[in-house]
This record gives structure tokens, C-alpha cells and sequence, in this order.
């Protein structure tokens, strides 16, 4: 199989026009003066820099569009098989180096540009950063998304436009305060507007039968619009569409009303439909709640079936070949509602018997599940359902009846037969939107196999039991383009240098780096372009805290969102306990450290935004203390985003990835910092125990209780209070943090979320740590032994490479999506 992804890529080697570095860059620059001219409408010298900029991008998309069109004709005279990725969030970030870098255009860009006094890097720095996602979800998409144009795939990512992404973070005070991000101010010069795709999207009134037929009668409606974005593969391979629905309505102003004098009543529907993709619901792993998202879910579920549909019908003309043209695969349960959309069509719209429509379905829909976390499975309370969707509803009790009754025929007994009823009976009634996904899908995979076999003992066990096919793994991945070659130049010239370009089309050639790993040269070059980035950070890190951090300390990090089960709140109560250590023993052989955290809290996830005060609060005073400069140093990061985290990685010495074992369902930050050759301190959880068996024991810090022991100690009851007074060290640390140590303003401010250490502790944070602290030290050791650091950091590059999202997508192509 890896020789299959192989051959694919190098075809496409030689379709592109290579090297990059022949001399004459008149074509770009061409391009860019004519978009100057008469698509922005200025003259050179008029121009600002973000004329050239908007000029600049506007020249790459039409040397991308001539690839699109090409790719686009190929699949409808090939009749390929689609590959369609529904997403309610794509984190795709900057999109102007992943265009330059992967259509091989980055020298001749660079000197076009430099004749007219620009720099490259500098126009990067005036794109917005698309946050059109929370996390690690949102981010695998568009890595899936890149990977899968690389693989010349052809898909579609579906998703919704939203006005609004991720809000922006200030820290005022150490506290965050969430700004709206207003990414669609200054245009979007890479968008294409497609308003001859648009749908009718209903919602509420009635669902009326009469004896042959169903119809559903919808109480509004709105229009949804398709906004395409080209997503251009390595090498140029090929170039697909991200296609973001917008919402508009119908009727865009009722002008009987505005006639009659109610101005704003005759802008109501505008007003509806624009809300439906004003924001992304900021909630990472924890679920949505409102009616407006469940709105979204339906509204871009909805319209990315009835385009799916369409395109099949225009091409093929019978619905029943879907399975065979076209793979659906839901990025968790936010698309879930698809599965009853698919049926309603096949049903309502294309006639066929219910049991028909749902084999098809089912044929053709896979499932991604990405946690287990109870707050995260999404389900609706069934009375808002039926009355947003009542023919969904109903759709909903016929495929559970198929299912109970698949049940009881296997012999399950009543609390199995409840586990996996797609309506929860507990309480209120509610639907539960991952057995709705699980039912209407032929596979249902985790994101790391640990989280795979949990997904089977644990939320799944009775669907698994019934339907043992379906569940399987596919370990995520990330592409090696932006969180390698993109983001860490220095790095890649360096490999570049040692092992030939191979690895840039097969990662998995980076192990020839292994019989290198003790090499004095290459070690020391590493070293330096290590320490260049770090400078570079350093630097950033003034700008953006006023902050002074030295770059020859090590810059431990943790970077992700804040949660309580990621434990920022154990590295931060270790922190403490260093700095107790340091000033009582000052004439130890302290290693120096800056502790670098960045993330966002979900805003009404009142502990998390705590976590974020406590991180400044302890940063404030640990930087003012004489007794520990120049061995400690605390850094929160406002706004932690992709285009941070493609400045922050390649600067990192050591990567936190301290979650509870069993909670984080992967994690692709681990991945990324050890790819850049930073050595990880981490659990025995999600994708660590696949990083850890690769990498090897030797050259990875990991510490702490496994998965099984975290469920034995919360089967068999966890005294958390116990253990926080057995530990000299920790008892200190949550006693200072509790008696307001850190924060002499208001003494009281951490009390009770150090006394939910004491009186619960659900994520363990006390049990693990001892062995946490102690692994820290170990981390010290280490450093203490350049090269062995060194060393131990070439073998972390070495053996990631198979954590490429293009390994990741060949194996739902060949898996899942029949495809490869
Ligand atoms: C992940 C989410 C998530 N898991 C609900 N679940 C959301 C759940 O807005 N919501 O309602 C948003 C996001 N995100 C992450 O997925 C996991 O925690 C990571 O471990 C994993 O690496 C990532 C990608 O699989």
C-alpha cells in the first residue's frame, strides 16, 4: 500500500515543470501586475501592501484554476468515484504558502516579488487566519483536505462558511475576553462565489401522507449558496474544492411589509438566514447545545446531500448507483442528520421502499468518531427535533425499529437493547445522534487505536456486539507540507541535505535520518536551525507579551485547547513546584526552562478560563522573581492559533501531551512537534502510545497511569485528598495556589479549583503527579546531555513519518471508500 501512495505522487513529479529555480519569473510576475491593474483596480505605484497582496493571491489562483478545471474534467471522464468529507468545521488557516509550496512556486514568487521591494514572508503575514474550526477537529479536515488532493482524490469537503470563525483571544488582566474575528473584512480573494448551486433548505411545519406518498411540508425555508475554494496538492497533483455553504433568504425583503412601514420586519428572513452561518459554536469536545446548531447541522448537512445527489443524478442518472460514485464520510455526529436527509431523498424524492434507501445509505456513509467524553456525545432533546424535523424524526423511529429489532433477534437483553435504541428513554427524551451515525454507516472508526478499542468497551460495546463489522481505526495524521516543510524551512533544508529530497513525497524515508541520529555534524545543524527558530519565537514573544525569554533555555510547551482532562492544569501546578524547588535549593544544577502555554477556553467553561488566569497569575510572578531568572521563565501566548502553532513547533524542545489516559481520543499536536524534532513528555493516551512504539521507549518521556489503571481507581475509589497529602511537593504547590500565593488580589480565587483537586480529582490530576514531577527531572537529565538530546530528537523526525495524513487517507481510501 505504502508503494501505492508512492507511485501516485512520483506520476505526478514529472507532470509538474521542475526545478523551480529556472530564471525566468515573467510569467508571475505578469500575472500579478495585470491582477493589480484590473482585478484590484490600482496602479504599481498606488498600490498598498495589501493590494499586492490581494494581487498576489489572485495570480497563484489563476495558475491553480487551469489545474482545477483540468482535475475536475478528468474525474467526469474518468466517472471516478467521489470522496465527500463532511465537516461542520475546516481549520485550514493561512492558505497562500500551502498554494506557493505546493505548486513549486516559491523562488519564482519570491524574486517577482522582491522587483517590486516585497518580500514574501511579508505580504504571508497579511492574510487572515481562516478559524473556520475549534481544534484538533477542525485542523485534521484540512490536513485530510490537503492530503487528499496530494493523493489525487477526488473529493469535496463540505462545511458552512461561517462570517464569524473562532473568536479572537485578548488576555486583559490574565483573563481571557473573546473578540469576534472578522476574517472576511478585507475580502477573500481565494473564494468563488457559486450561486447557481443553491438549495432550498427547510425547516419545521408538517410531514402530510397520503396513502402512496410522503410529503413534507416545511414551515420556512432558506436558501443555501455555495462559496468554492480550491485546495491544490503537493507537487500540483491535482486540485479539489472545500465547498462552504452561505445562507440567504428566499424572499430577500418582503416588500408588502417594508411598504407598509415595518422597514426591519421586511428584513426578517435575511436577518434568519444570515444567522445560520454567523458563528462557530466555540464548544471543543463538549457539545453545542442550542437549536441554532442543530440548525447549522441541518442546514449544511442538508445542502451537501442535495449537491451530492444532484451530481450523481446529472452523471449517472440512478440514485441506486450512489454507493458505487460517491463515499460520504461524517467528520463525528455534527453532519450525523445526513443519514435520515439520504433516506428522506431516496425515499420521498427518488421512490424507493425504506429498507432499499437505507442499504444504499448505509453503502455509502462512513463515521469518524473523535471522543468518548460523555459532554461531547451530542444528543437532542426529541420534542426540538421532531419540531425542526418532523419527517426526519420519523425517519429516525423507522431505521430504529429496523434496529431493535435486529437486536432483540441476536438475543440482546433489555439494557443492551437501551444502550443502543437511537432514542434515549433515561429522563427527558433525547435522540442520540452517534448511534443515528453508527446505524446508518457501514464503518465506524477511531482516531487512534487505543481509542478504537475504547470506543468498543465502552460507548459502543452493544452496537459493536450487534454490528461487529464496523468499527475500525484509522490512526490520524498530519501533512507533512504545512507542519514540516511550510512552517520549518530550516529543518527540511537540513534533511534535504543529509538524505535527499525522498521524504518529500514518502515520510516514511525520513528513517533514513536513524543511522544518522549520532552523526556530530548533523546533529550540531540541527541544533542551530533549532535555535535560529527559537530566536525567531523569542522575538515574537516580546511582540506579542512583552516578555523576555532566552533562547538557550529550554521551551517546554503546551499548546492546545484548555481543558480540564488536557491537565494544563498539572504542568502548571508542576510548574509551581519547580519554583518552590528552585528557590530552595538554589545551588542545584537547575536546567533553565521557559514554559510557553497558548490555547483557548470555550467561553463558558468557567474552569478552563480559570486555568487561564492561574497560567498568567503564575507567569506574573514568577518572572518578577529575582530568585529564579534566568531558570524559569512563564509564557501565556494570547490567541493561540494555526498560524501560531506554525511558529511555536518548529521552536519547541519538549511537547506536553499530558491528558488523562483514555481521554484525548488522539491528539495531532503530538505528531507535529516531534516531526519537528522536539522530544515529548507524555501519557500512555491517544496517539502517544503509537508516537512512543515508533520513536522508541529511549527517545520519549512517559510517565504516569495507563487507561486501566485510570478506570480500576475510579472503579475502586480515588482519594485524591490522600495522595495530595502524601506529596510533600504537591501539597505545597495546591496550598500555595489555594492560599493565593499567585494571587495576592483576590487570596480566594483558586480555592475551589484547587478544592475540586482535593474533594474529586475526575482527571487524576494528583495521582499522576509524583511520576509526572519526577519525569520532569528526567527531562532535565537529558538536557543536561546535548547530544544525547540531540540525538535522541533526529530519531523523533526519523520515525514519524508514517503519522502522514496521506497514510492516514490512503487508508480510508482503501478501507473505507473503496477508492485506492
Ligand atoms: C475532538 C472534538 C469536538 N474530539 C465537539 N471531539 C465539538 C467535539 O463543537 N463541538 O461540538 C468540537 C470538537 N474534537 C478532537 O479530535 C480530539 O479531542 C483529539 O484527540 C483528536 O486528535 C481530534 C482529531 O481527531
Amino acid at each position: 500500500r505504502g508503494a501505492t501512495v508512492r507511485t501516485r505522487i512520483s506520476n505526478h513529479v514529472t507532470t509538474l515543470s521542475r526545478p523551480n529555480d529556472r530564471p525566468g519569473n515573467d510569467e508571475i510576475d505578469a500575472l500579478i501586475i495585470d491582477a493589480l491593474r484590473h482585478r484590484v483596480g490600482k496602479d504599481e505605484r498606488a498600490a498598498k501592501p495589501h493590494d499586492w497582496y490581494t494581487a498576489t493571491v489572485y495570480a497563484l489562483r489563476d495558475k491553480v484554476i487551469d489545474r482545477w478545471m483540468e482535475s475536475t474534467r478528468r474525474t467526469y471522464a474518468d466517472g471516478a468515484k467521489r470522496v465527500y468529507y463532511l465537516s461542520l468545521e475546516f481549520l485550514i488557516g493561512r492558505l497562500l504558502r500551502d498554494a506557493v509550496n505546493n505548486l513549486d512556486l516559491t523562488g519564482a514568487l519570491e524574486r517577482a516579488l522582491r522587483t517590486h521591494g516585497f518580500e514574501l514572508a511579508e505580504l504571508e503575514e497579511l492574510e487572515p487566519d481562516a478559524a473556520l474550526g475549534n481544534g484538533g477537529l477542525g485542523r485534521l479536515a484540512a490536513c485530510f483536505m490537503e492530503s487528499l488532493a496530494s493523493l489525487d482524490i477526488p473529493a469535496y469537503g463540505y462545511g458552512i462558511r461561517y462570517v464569524n470563525g473562532m473568536f479572537r483571544q485578548r488576555i486583559d488582566e490574565g483573563w481571557q475576553v473573546e473578540l469576534p474575528e472578522t476574517w472576511l473584512s478585507h475580502g477573500n480573494p481565494w473564494e468563488f462565489d457559486r450561486r447557481e448551486s443553491a438549495y432550498r433548505i427547510g425547516f419545521g411545519g408538517e410531514v402530510i401522507s397520503d396513502g402512496d406518498g410522503v410529503e413534507w411540508h416545511p414551515a420556512e425555508e432558506v436558501e443555501a449558496s455555495a462559496v468554492d475554494t480550491p485546495v491544490v496538492g503537493w507537487r500540483g497533483a491535482r486540485v479539489n474544492t472545500l465547498r462552504l455553504w452561505t445562507a440567504n433568504a428566499l424572499d430577500p425583503i418582503k416588500l408588502d411589509a417594508f411598504n407598509a412601514g415595518d422597514h426591519v420586519g421586511a428584513l426578517e428572513g435575511e436577518a434568519r438566514a444570515a444567522s445560520l452561518v454567523r458563528v462557530l459554536y466555540p464548544a471543543d469536545s463538549h457539545k453545542a447545545g442550542q437549536e441554532l446548531r442543530l440548525r447549522q447541522e441541518y442546514f449544511f448537512s442538508a445542502a451537501s446531500i442535495q449537491d451530492i445527489i444532484r451530481r450523481h443524478m446529472q452523471f449517472h442518472e440512478d440514485i441506486r448507483t450512489l454507493p458505487d460514485k460517491a463515499a460520504i464520510q461524517l467528520n463525528d455526529t455534527h453532519p450525523a442528520v445526513a443519514v435520515a436527509e439520504i433516506i428522506r431523498l431516496l425515499v420521498d424524492e427518488h421512490g424507493l421502499e425504506f429498507d432499499e434507501a437505507l442499504d444504499i445509505t448505509r453503502r455509502t456513509v462512513g463515521y469518524t468518531n473523535h471522543t468518548l467524553l460523555p459532554e461531547a456525545l451530542e444528543s437532542w432533546p426529541l420534542p426540538l427535533f421532531e419540531r425542526l424535523l418532523p419527517r426526519h424524526m420519523q425517519i429516525i423511529y423507522a431505521l430504529n425499529s429496523r434496529v431493535l429489532r435486529d437486536a432483540r433477534k441476536a438475543g440482546m437483553d433489555d439494557p443492551a437493547v437501551a444502550a443502543i435504541s437511537l432514542i434515549d428513554e433515561g429522563g427527558d427524551r433525547r435522540v442520540r445522534m452517534a448511534n443515528l451515525a453508527f446505524t446508518g454507516a457501514h464503518s465506524v472508526n477511531g482516531v487512534a487505536a487505543l481509542h478504537t478499542e475504547l470506543m468498543k468497551q465502552t460507548v459502543f460495546h452493544d452496537l459493536h456486539t450487534l454490528y461487529p463489522e464496523k468499527i475500525n481505526n484509522k490512526t490520524n495524521g498530519v501533512t507533512p507540507r504545512r507542519w514540516l516543510m511550510q512552517c520549518n524551512p530550516g529543518l527540511t533544508g537540513v534533511i534535504r541535505d543529509a538524505i535527499g529530497d525522498g521524504f518529500m513525497d514518502d515520510t516514511t524515508q525520513l528513517e533514513k535520518l536513524n543511522k544518522l541520529a549520532g552523526d556530530a555534524a548533523l546533529q550540531e545543524r540541527i541544533a542551530e536551525v533549532k535555535r535560529a527558530n527559537k530566536v525567531a519565537l523569542a522575538g515574537h514573544i516580546k511582540e506579542l507579551t512583552g516578555i523576555r525569554v532566552d533562547p538557550d533555555a529550554m521551551f517546554d510547551v503546551q499548546i492546545k485547547r484548555i481543558h480540564e482532562y488536557k491537565r494544563q492544569l498539572l504542568n502548571l501546578i508542576e510548574t509551581v513546584a519547580l519554583y518552590d524547588q528552585i528557590r530552595s535549593h538554589p545551588e542545584k544544577d537547575w536546567v533553565p526552562r521557559v514554559k510557553i502555554f497558548g490555547g483557548k477556553a470555550a467561553p463558558s467553561y468557567h474552569n478552563a478560563k480559570l486555568i487561564i488566569k492561574l497560567a498568567n497569575d503564575i507567569a506574573r510572578r514568577i518572572n518578577s522573581d529575582p530568585s529564579v531568572s534566568g531558570l524559569l521563565k512563564v509564557v501565556f501566548v494570547p490567541n493561540y492559533n494555526v498560524t501560531l502553532a506554525e511558529r511555536i513547533i518548529p521552536a519547541s524542545d519538549l511537547s506536553e501531551q499530558i491528558s488523562t489516559a483514555g481521554m484525548e481520543a488522539s491528539g495531532t499536536g503530538n505528531m507535529k512537534f516531534a516531526l519537528n524534532g522536539a522530544l515529548t513528555i507524555g501519557t500512555l493516551d491517544g496517539a502517544n502510545i503509537e508516537i512512543k512504539d515508533r520513536v522508541g521507549d529511549e527517545n520519549i518521556v512517559i510517565f504516569g497511569m495507563t487507561a486501566e489503571e485510570v478506570a480500576e481507581k475510579r472503579a475502586n475509589g480515588y482519594n485524591p485528598r490522600a495522595v495530595i497529602e502524601g506529596s510533600p511537593e504537591l501539597r505545597q504547590a495546591v496550598e500555595g495556589i489555594a492560599g493565593g500565593v499567585f494571587s495576592p488580589d483576590d487570596k480566594d480565587r483558586y480555592k475551589d479549583l484547587m478544592g475540586g483537586l482535593y474533594d474529586s480529582d475526575w482527571f487524576m490530576v494528583a495521582a499522576d503527579f509524583d511520576a509526572y514531577a519526577a519525569a520532569q527531572r528526567d527531562v532535565d537529565a537529558r538536557w543536561r546531555d546535548p547530544a544525547g538530546w540531540r540525538k535522541a530528537a533526529i530519531h523523533n523526525i526519523a520515525n514519524v513519518g508514517w503519522f502522514s495524513s496521506d497514510r492516514t487517507i490512503s487508508e480510508y481510501a482503501r478501507d473505507i471508500w473503496g477508492v485506492l
